[in-house]
């Protein structure tokens, strides 16, 4: 992707992210209709349908040769990443937005040919925009990110993790995650998979680990982590495939060996 192309895409998309964070932010006490999905705590809401909408007539207006990856059906059926694919996730932290009103975000990657080119994370309430375009650094709002610490231990780490980690799983009969629990210095669980990026591209949290994620949860979150010198994965250290559902596992590298040979790869084995 040539740099002039990029520099007009990141403000483009720059923009459109910002206009639906407002109207969102404008309409945050207005009656939600509420549906479930996979489950009942798998929440979707008009809000996160219009805002899927709103990118996807624009993008389709505008770039009528890129695709789309999204949530929310509006999105092309793709079985490559070949192109240029805007990765769409129109709110992430639904349980947030409908529960909080707070702490979820909109999140908009755009790859070419597989590689991530732009990343996009805005804090919608807290009017927080983390960006990244590859190789030119990260940033918040106009701040920009430093890199992570060389230096970080286990010991003195923050981790990103969720209840899942708790329910029946085999590393948990193996005793694996309690281990690493009782090792970090402590955990959060913030519910927007796009934040916890965020927040570890920022050196706020130190890594953040997760099960069955989808492209569009990540994709944005990849890009602004990689500026800041961060490493992501599959649980287990494995490469991932934007066209599938995966773990992640999102850190500062100092700490990546030690989480993923000394608990995940020996608790899976
Ligand atoms: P979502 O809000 O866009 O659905 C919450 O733990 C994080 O996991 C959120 O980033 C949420 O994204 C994501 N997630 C992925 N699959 C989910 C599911 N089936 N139910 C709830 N959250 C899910
Ligand atoms: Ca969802
Ligand atoms: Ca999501
Ligand atoms: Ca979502």
């Amino acid at each position: 992707m040539n740099e002039t192309f990029r520099e007009k895409l990141y403000q483009q998309a720059k923009e459109w992210v910002v206009e639906a964070g407002t109207t969102i932010r404008e309409k945050i006490n207005d009656p939600l209709t509420i549906s479930t999905k996979s489950d009942r705590n798998d929440l979707v809401t008009t809000m996160d349908k219009d805002t899927e909408y709103f990118f996807m007539t624009n993008i389709k207006r505008t770039y009528p040769d890129h695709f789309i990856i999204s949530e929310e059906g509006y999105g092309d059926e793709l079985q490559s990443l070949g192109g240029t694919v805007w990765i769409i996730d129109p709110i992430d932290g639904t349980m947030n937005f409908v529960h909080q009103k707070r702490n979820f975000a909109i999140s908009v990657g755009i790859y070419q040919d597989g590689i991530g080119e732009i990343g996009l994370i805005y804090d919608v309430m807290a009017d927080e925009l983390y960006s990244a375009k590859r190789g030119e650094g990260a940033f918040k709002n106009n701040m920009a990110l430093s890199p992570l610490p060389e230096q970080k231990s286990l010991y003195d780490s923050i981790l990103g993790l969720n209840h899942f980690w708790l329910c029946e799983n085999r590393l948990v009969e193996e005793k694996v995650i309690q281990e690493l629990v009782r090792t970090v210095r402590g955990s959060r669980t913030f519910g927007s998979a796009a934040l916890e990026f965020a927040y570890v591209a920022e050196g706020i949290m130190d890594g953040y680990m997760t099960m069955g994620l989808a492209p569009w949860d990540i994709a944005a979150g990849i890009v602004i982590v990689n500026e800041t010198r961060g490493r992501t994965t599959d649980a287990f250290g494995g490469s991932l495939n934007l066209l599938q559902k995966s773990s992640v596992l999102t850190c500062n590298p100092a700490i990546q060996e030690q989480i993923v040979n000394e608990y995940m790869i020996k608790g899976r084995k």
